[in-house]
Order: C-alpha cells, then sequence, then structure tokens
C-alpha cells in the first residue's frame, strides 16, 4: 500500500525584497517605507484622556469601588499624568465642568496650576446640563423657558471656562429627549435647541470650537433631541462657523457604518473629532477595539486616506470616553491608549496609491487585501522601537505595573473610596 504523501509546506510568511527586520521574531513583514509611515503617524498621534475615566462609577444597579480610584480633580490629573509620561501621546485631559471645576470660573486658576504640575494641558472642556434635577425634562429642548436660561447660562459660563484654561474645545453631549410618544413636541425642542446653540457658539472667541455629540438613545428612550450624526450635523451648521460634529463610536444603532459617517463629515469639513470606547450592546463603555478592533482600523484609514488624498492634516481630535468599573483604572486607559496606537499604525501602513488605483480600477480583491494586509500586520515591534526611540519605556503597561505607582495611591486613597459611595465622577 502506498504512503499518503506529506501534506505540502506553506511558507505563511513571503520575503518580500523591499522589508527589513524590525524584531518581529525573524518574520518579515514590515518595509521600510511602511515603517516610515507608521514612525511619522505616531509622531503626530495624541489621544485625549477623560478625566471622569479615572474616579469610581458604576452602573445603575449599583458601583463597585475601587481603592485605587482617583477622589478628587487632583488625583484624576495626577494619574493622567501617569498613563502620559508612559505613553508619550495623551498630553490633554478632558474636564467634565461639575465633576471637576464645581466652583466654575473659581475653580480654573487651581486647574490650570494641576496642568502644569503633571505636564499636561486642559483639553475640552464639556458642560453638565444633564444631572441636576432641574433638568428631568429636559436642558435647552425643556418647554420652561426658566430652564433652558439655565441651561443657556452654564453653556456660557463653560465658555468662559474654557476661555480662562486655554482649552480649543467645548464639547457638548445632551441628555435631553423623552420617555413617551406624543409626551413633548419634538418641533419646538428643535427651535430651542438651535436657538441655545447659536447664542452659545457666538460667545466662543476665535480659535475655539463647538462639538456637537450625538447618541441615539439613554438616558432617553423614546425620542433623544440630537439622535444621530444628521442631527447633530445641522445643529452644527445652525450654530455657525466654530461648531462641528463629535463622533462617539458607542453611540450608533447596531451595524451602523461608523466609517461611513466619518468620510461624509470629513468631506464636508464637519469633523471635529471622536470619543472613543466599543460597544457590544449600545453604549457599553467597552475598552476601545475590544469587540470589533477592524471598525476602528477603518476610521483610522477613513482618516488617513483623506489626510492622503488632500495633502493636509484632517484636524481631527481623539479623546477616550470610557469608564471602567471593574478593570484598574490606570491599567484600562494604558490598555485603551496602547490599542489606539496600534490601530492608528497599522491604518498608517496602508499603501494609498496602490490603493487608490484598486479602488479605480474597481480591482475589488486586491483593494480590501490591501485593508486586511495593513490590518493583519503586526506592529508592535515598532511601536516599541518608537518608544524607546522617544525615551519612554517599550511597554507601557510593564513599566506601569513595576513603578509602584498603583501601590502608593492605594494606601493613599483606599480610605476615601470606601466612604464616598455616592458621587458620579
Ligand atoms: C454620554 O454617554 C457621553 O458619551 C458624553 O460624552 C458624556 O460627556 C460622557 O459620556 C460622560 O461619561
Ligand atoms: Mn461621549
Amino acid at each position: 500500500m502506498m504512503k499518503p504523501s506529506p501534506p505540502p509546506r506553506i511558507r505563511l510568511t513571503p520575503y518580500p525584497e523591499t522589508t527589513h527586520d524590525i524584531g518581529s521574531g525573524g518574520h518579515i513583514v514590515i518595509s521600510n517605507k511602511q515603517t516610515d509611515r507608521i514612525i511619522h503617524a505616531l509622531n503626530a498621534f495624541h489621544i485625549e484622556l477623560p478625566s471622569w475615566g479615572f474616579a469610581n462609577t458604576g452602573t445603575r444597579f449599583g458601583k463597585f469601588l475601587q481603592p485605587a480610584a482617583a477622589t478628587s480633580t487632583a488625583e484624576k490629573f495626577a494619574d493622567a499624568g501617569m498613563v502620559h509620561r508612559l505613553t508619550g501621546v495623551c498630553p490633554t485631559i478632558a474636564l467634565h465642568v461639575l465633576w471637576d471645576l464645581p466652583k466654575g470660573v473659581d475653580d480654573c486658576a487651581a486647574v490650570q496650576a494641576m496642568a502644569v504640575e503633571h505636564g499636561l494641558r486642559p483639553g475640552a472642556i464639556n458642560p453638565n446640563v444633564f444631572q441636576d434635577q432641574s433638568y428631568k425634562y429636559g436642558s435647552l429642548g425643556n418647554p420652561d423657558p426658566a430652564i433652558r436660561k439655565e441651561a443657556l447660562q452654564h453653556l456660557l459660563d463653560s465658555v468662559e471656562i474654557q476661555k480662562r484654561l486655554g482649552s480649543r474645545d467645548l464639547s457638548l453631549w445632551f441628555a435631553d429627549g423623552s420617555n413617551y410618544p406624543g409626551t413633548q413636541n419634538i418641533r419646538h425642542r428643535r427651535h430651542w435647541f438651535e436657538e441655545g446653540l447659536k447664542i452659545t457658539h457666538d460667545a466662543m472667541a476665535d480659535g475655539q470650537r463647538m462639538m456637537v455629540e450625538y447618541k441615539p438613545f439613554e438616558p432617553a428612550f423614546y425620542h433623544t433631541d440630537i439622535a444621530d450624526w444628521g442631527m447633530a450635523l445641522a445643529f452644527a451648521k445652525a450654530a455657525g462657523p466654530k461648531a462641528k460634529v463629535l463622533v462617539d463610536t458607542g453611540h450608533h444603532y447596531q451595524a451602523q457604518n461608523i466609517e461611513q459617517i466619518v468620510a461624509w463629515l470629513l468631506d464636508m469639513n464637519m469633523l471635529a473629532g471622536f470619543h472613543f470606547n466599543d460597544r457590544r450592546y449600545a453604549d457599553d463603555d467597552l475598552t476601545m477595539g475590544s469587540i470589533d478592533p477592524y471598525q476602528v482600523f477603518r476610521i483610522f484609514h477613513e482618516i488617513a486616506q483623506f489626510e492622503w488624498e488632500t495633502g493636509k492634516p484632517a484636524g481631527v481630535d481623539f479623546t477616550v470616553d470610557q469608564s471602567h468599573n471593574l478593570k484598574g483604572k490606570i491599567e484600562a486607559m494604558i490598555q485603551t491608549v496602547t490599542t489606539a496606537m496600534e490601530l492608528y499604525a497599522k491604518a498608517a501602513m496602508v499603501d494609498h496609491e496602490k490603493l487608490a488605483g484598486y479602488q479605480t480600477s474597481c480591482a475589488l480583491v486586491d483593494a480590501e487585501t490591501c485593508l486586511k494586509d495593513a490590518f493583519s500586520t503586526d506592529v508592535r515591534p515598532v511601536i516599541r522601537e518608537w518608544a524607546v526611540s522617544k525615551g519612554l519605556p517599550a511597554d507601557a503597561m510593564d513599566a506601569f505595573r513595576q513603578s509602584g505607582y498603583l501601590e502608593k495611591i492605594t494606601a493613599d486613597r483606599g480610605q476615601k473610596n470606601m466612604a464616598a459611595v455616592s458621587s458620579y465622577a
């Protein structure tokens, strides 16, 4: 009886002539040209950290307290500063007015000092017109003119904070909406929103931007006043030239093509930036790229392709918008930032010239392979090299674990955290 012949040996990693080994265990996968593109992309890459991502948060069912969570604005700055020192790409921190500057403009000097102390700059200013009792039926969309006025005043105060802190962006998210059909006049609320946003816009100085965020539902479960990118776009256009749209990746219906929204907004010069997080069901606040990393890659690809085609920076900001109740706050943040860098680097590898040719000739498999090849490449060795060249640790997570910082803040804050059960952030 004949013995079956052994299966043919498959060479998994081809040996392209233009590539060199950059420490990926002998597997030669990234060309010099691609390495240069990655380095160039990383040099320009920034992702803003959310102050609220360092504090104890929870779900509406409860909170699991972490002894090391930040208990004050100063501690949020300290933690964000630590993440920036380890990763090198997070020089700004987004602030939520009520949570971080409860005394409004009177807190600006202290906040500015904290920023300097920790090597950070204040990032986007997030007004809060959703938490006070008066906003039960809405803020700018409330049928009561006195409440609309109160909300508007908070927005104007936030613009003043923005000016004092030298922050470019005012990041607006509204919880406004209704829970039961027929209970609110949707068109009237739209007019009130348009009016309030315009007044806020006109109070802003030159060079400042208004970012209009949308969300389909939660906390409102029947209608939300700014429910999708079309509504945000219409409001931004009506407000004036300083206003653009903010895309929060968690704020979409299932299966929505987010990168198409990104491509449209880029093309219309109406994309201000992103809130990044991942989601499995709705606005779940999961770690960026933990469920669908290819989607984040496709978003970054749309931006990179736009920049290649137009020869100018897209001018869009990246911010993490995640509150982790179960993962350690700082570790979750480092993991997120690392993932963001990897996906951004992968998108930078795409050969745009080749891709454009494939798109024009409708070479479908080749075009798609262009993306898939970049997405499948392990860019971590290049990122490690980049980090070391900048005087950063090659592995930010490992450096954090070795630093003793977590042990120190756990000891310093443990008692305070166990005592404070109620605040949101
Ligand atoms: C609302 O879900 C949101 O995305 C807004 O950006 C808020 O400012 C942020 O989350 C608060 O966590
Ligand atoms: Mn958001």
